[in-house]
């Protein structure tokens, strides 16, 4: 691929109420965070540059909000996505819980739907003591479903980027492929498989 060329990949953030989605997102883009809570109405987005394997990628960054009375409006954003973050707080059990639900609706929604469909899970907070979920609970899981995880703080900006740049390879990677199968598609159409035209 010409790496000169910018790949501009979308990324959604989805996760219960709470539990740092916006949070992580500020930390990745701006290096900050508040410990006051205002909580996501419906959805934001922000962009941020980076360079993988020597490849510059443009990452347009969905934050969603985690309220029920969202659910609906949220999963229609959904839609066109290169790679999903699955986030949960390692203090609040239904927080995780709760993945297989947002997964499951992830992958119901993007059409058409793929297992292997580009995706992070994010255990939060992992700088507070009061820990309901323990790590080897949330990597058994991961591991089951061949998902990555990581067990990060917003907070103390423990493993965000790490978690953001494997995203974005993953994406990158099936994006890749996509393009290389309409390429290959694009070519079988030669001359030859063309119906001659008789002359007349
Ligand atoms: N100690 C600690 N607190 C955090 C961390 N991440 C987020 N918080 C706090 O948790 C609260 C909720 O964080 P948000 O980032 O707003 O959570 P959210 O998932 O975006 O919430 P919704 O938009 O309502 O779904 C805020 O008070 C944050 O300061 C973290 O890593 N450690
Ligand atoms: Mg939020």
């Amino acid at each position: 691929m010409d790496s000169s060329r910018k790949v501009d990949l979308k990324i959604i953030i989805i996760g219960s109420l709470g539990v740092g989605k916006t949070s992580l997102l500020h930390q990745f883009v701006h290096k900050t965070f508040y410990e006051d809570y205002r909580t996501t109405l419906g959805a934001s987005i922000l962009s941020k540059h980076i360079t993988v394997d020597n490849n510059p990628l443009k990452l347009q960054i969905w934050d969603t909000g985690g309220q029920e009375r969202f659910r609906s409006m949220v999963s229609t954003f959904y839609k066109g996505s290169d790679g999903c973050m699955l986030a949960f707080d390692v203090t609040d059990r239904d927080s995780f819980e709760s993945l297989d639900d947002w997964r499951e609706d992830f992958l119901e929604k993007i059409i058409p739907t793929e297992q292997d469909f580009p995706m992070v899970v994010l255990g939060n907070k992992i700088d507070l003591k009061e820990r309901q979920v323990p790590k080897e609970t949330a990597s058994s899981w991961c591991k089951e479903k061949d998902i990555p995880y990581f067990e990060v703080s917003a907070k103390n900006d423990i493993n965000v980027v790490q978690a953001f740049e494997t995203l974005a390879r993953q994406a990158l990677s099936r994006y890749q492929g996509i393009l290389e199968n309409y390429l290959t598609d694009s070519i079988k159409l030669t001359p030859d498989d063309q119906p001659k035209k008789k002359c007349c």
